[in-house]
């Protein structure tokens, strides 16, 4: 198959090409074919899923309630489809996500297996010229990046990795088969979401697992179990509520609120806040963040919640030394993307888990049988890197992305992302980022952000062809303005405080700059539906034959 496209005729022309098939690619595919576009979507792994597709690790699991984690734009699917338990696990998504392309028949213009490399805009024709791995080059009106936010996976350069014997995996690309740690000495480096799910199930199985910790992190309980079938009933009686609900609210999905979630954290007597903290707690989940209004503004108030988080780690963790060297001191809870856990710190009870803090005695080499830190060397059969992503850039830099007068995205992005609402970038007509930086993207429920960037795209080519209007691109002036808002709505808040991806500051190098918009996801729904309902206002607008731009 692969070969045989591979071979296709050079330059065949589509209207839109897009990049990726995981959630973000599938819909644009169904939503473009709705158009009667002619459509081609590449994707490097050989089956549809995205991040689902490579996040195999064990324990893994959405941290968004999979009856919100799901698509909304058709209620025949949200209505035939069951979930099993509250937060859907690695291979149900996995096997939504296949029900999905199939149900739409959307494999047919999937070209699996094939990595785009280079994506050119040619003035002369108005047209973007793609190129993949296999040697393919074509060309398309439209070319649409669904690349994902977290999809290109860091693995650190420790010296001697080339010389370890035994096996490793990044959780972010992890064998299809599984890896069954049964009998072996195991460790895990890094203690962010990823490694946090698979700490326990890792423990389990492994003889001696090793958590290598360089930051401590918040996380708070799942609580996750099978659905109870009386709610579903209830929750797809009213979807389509749900759903809108959901747009209009600020993360994209329903946070319980109550009557303190719009009181400032220290307004609240300290009995009040306990029990507020103990119920969300209770509940398990992100409720916790909706407690109080301030959380995310006031270091005051999150140290409140950060204090309650400290004690729930004392309560559960028996070794106090442990229990220390778990508690997370340099960052406000939220600020890093807080952890959704089942048996994170209770695991950390068991004989056969040690924590070795490597902030104070940093890994300096990993060996034939393991690796050594400033204070010890360690054993190990495997090592799990649970270290991360380069985020909502990394996949766009992995690809030679050129726009008008040859400009390089990667470079134009040199000192930080700059886009106008995440959705496009100056100087690179017709090109689509889907939950780009700059859009409320991570800091939101995915399902939902998604959906409303691949509407507002569609729509978008639409206009465009019932104009006959051969390219939109955001002119310089409004993305200066957004990325200015963008840093001034994150400043309002204690996210810049926090060294996160969401800063950039896991990569080496990379500039710190927060990244995601803050704003929330029904004020930017908003903004984004007048500017289109504006005649796509801070857009410049090209007519096909006369090159005058239009507004
Ligand atoms: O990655 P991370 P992740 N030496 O970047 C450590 C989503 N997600 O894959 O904090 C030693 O959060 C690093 O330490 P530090 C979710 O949005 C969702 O876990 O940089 N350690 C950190 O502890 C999440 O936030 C779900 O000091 C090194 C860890 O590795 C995002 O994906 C599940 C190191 C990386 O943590 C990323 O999560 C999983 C080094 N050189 C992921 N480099 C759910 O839906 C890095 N580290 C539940």
């Amino acid at each position: 198959m692969r070969d045989e496209r591979a071979r296709s005729p050079e330059n065949r022309q589509f209207d839109a090409i897009v990049v990726g098939a995981g959630v973000a690619g599938l819909y644009m595919l169904h939503r473009l074919r709705g158009l009667g576009l002619s459509v081609r979507v590449y994707e490097a792994g050989d089956n549809v899923g995205g991040t689902w597709y490579w996040n195999r690790y064990p324990g893994a699991r959405c941290d968004v309630e999979s009856i919100d984690y799901s698509y909304s734009f058709s209620d025949d699917l949200q209505q035939e489809w069951d979930w099993s338990e509250r937060y859907a696990s690695q291979p149900e998504i996995l096997r939504y996500v296949n029900h999905v392309a199939d149900r739409f028949d959307l494999r047919r213009d999937i070209q699996f297996e094939t990595r785009v490399t280079v994506a050119i805009f040619d003035e002369a024709t108005n047209r973007w010229t793609v190129e993949t791995d296999t040697g393919e080059r074509v060309s398309a009106t439209f070319c649409v990046m669904a690349t994902g936010c977290l999809s290109s996976a860091q693995v650190p350069r420790f010296t001697g990795h080339d010389r370890f014997e035994g096996n490793w995996h990044h959780t972010g690309n992890w064998p299809h088969d599984g890896v069954d740690f049964t009998g072996q000495r195991v460790g895990v480096i890094g203690t962010g979401s990823s490694a946090i799910q698979s700490i326990p199930v890792i423990a389990r199985q492994a003889t001696h697992l090793y958590v290598f910790q360089r930051t401590p992190n918040f996380s708070v309980p799942a609580r996750n179990a099978a659905l109870d079938p009386e709610h579903v009933r209830n929750v797809k009686a009213s979807y389509a509520e749900r759903r809108q609900k959901a747009r209009e609210s600020r993360s994209g999905f329903l946070v319980p609120l109550n009557q303190n979630s719009e009181t400032p954290a220290l307004e609240a007597t300290p009995e009040t806040r306990q029990q507020e903290y103990e119920a969300r707690w209770a509940r398990g989940g992100f409720g916790l963040l909706a407690s109080f209004s301030d959380l995310y503004s006031s270091k005051e108030a999150n140290d409140s919640a950060a204090a309650y988080v400290h004690a729930k780690i004392r309560e559960i963790v028996d070794d106090p030394a442990v229990a220390e060297r778990l508690l997370p001191h340099d960052h406000p809870v939220g600020t890093k993307r807080l952890c959704v856990d089942t048996d994170y710190y209770a695991t950390y009870n068991r004989d056969n888990v040690t924590l070795v803090d490597i902030r104070t005695a940093p890994i300096e080499e990993i060996t034939p049988d393991g690796l050594r830190t400033r204070d010890a060397a360690y054993e190990l059969d495997s090592i799990v890197f649970a270290t991360g992503f380069d985020a909502m850039t990394g996949a766009l830099a992995r690809i030679d992305i050129r726009g008008r007068d040859g400009v390089v995205l990667k470079e134009k992005w040199a000192g930080g992302p700059r886009t106008y609402l995440g959705i496009a970038s100056a100087g690179f007509p017709n090109l689509f980022l889907i939950t780009g930086p700059g859009s409320p993207s991570v800091l939101s429920n995915m399902m939902t952000s998604i959906e409303q960037h691949v509407d507002w795209t569609t729509d978008c080519i639409e206009y465009l062809r019932e104009r006959r209007l051969a390219t939109i691109e955001a002119t310089l002036g409004s993305e200066d303005e957004w990325v200015d808002h963008v840093n001034e709505v994150a400043e309002t808040t204690l996210y810049p405080t926090a060294g996160s991806w969401y800063m950039g500051a896991n990569v080496p190098g990379k500039p710190r700059i927060f990244m995601p918009y803050v704003g929330g996801v029904g004020s930017y729904r908003t903004r984004c539906a007048e500017i289109a309902a504006n005649g796509y206002e801070g857009f410049a607008l090209l007519a096909a034959d006369c090159n005058a731009i239009q507004k």
